[in-house]
């Protein structure tokens, strides 16, 4: 993880037209999203299989559930900034959703 470079403008813009609905966070370098599903068990069985998924990454989210929504927010702490393995991980979230 401490290899890892962030992106540079044109990645992630690249990046950002390649995924759904994520957004640049304000204020820090990292990508942000909110994931609304039909009620509490669908957004915890979401956060379970993303959480397998990240561990196998080793790469973590960070998120705020709230009923059926979850709100989260990528960004590679070891590189100081988004970095591909975050718009790896946006892109797994995007496909566990369903999107
Ligand atoms: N998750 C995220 N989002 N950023 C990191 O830099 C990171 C991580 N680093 N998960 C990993 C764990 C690192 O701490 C371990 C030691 O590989």
């Amino acid at each position: 993880a401490r290899t890892m470079k962030r992106l540079t403008d044109d990645e992630r813009r690249a990046a950002l037209a390649s995924l759904h609905g994520w957004i640049e966070t304000e204020g820090r370098d990292a990508i942000t999203r909110r994931f609304a599903f039909r009620d509490f068990s669908e957004a915890w069985g979401f956060m379970s299989r993303v959480a397998l998924v990240a561990e196998r990454m080793d790469h973590h989210p960070e998120w705020f559930n709230v009923y059926r929504t979850v709100e989260v927010t990528l960004s590679t702490h070891d590189a100081g900034g988004l970095t591909e393995k975050d718009v790896a991980l946006a892109k797994a979230m995007d496909a566990i959703a369903g999107i």
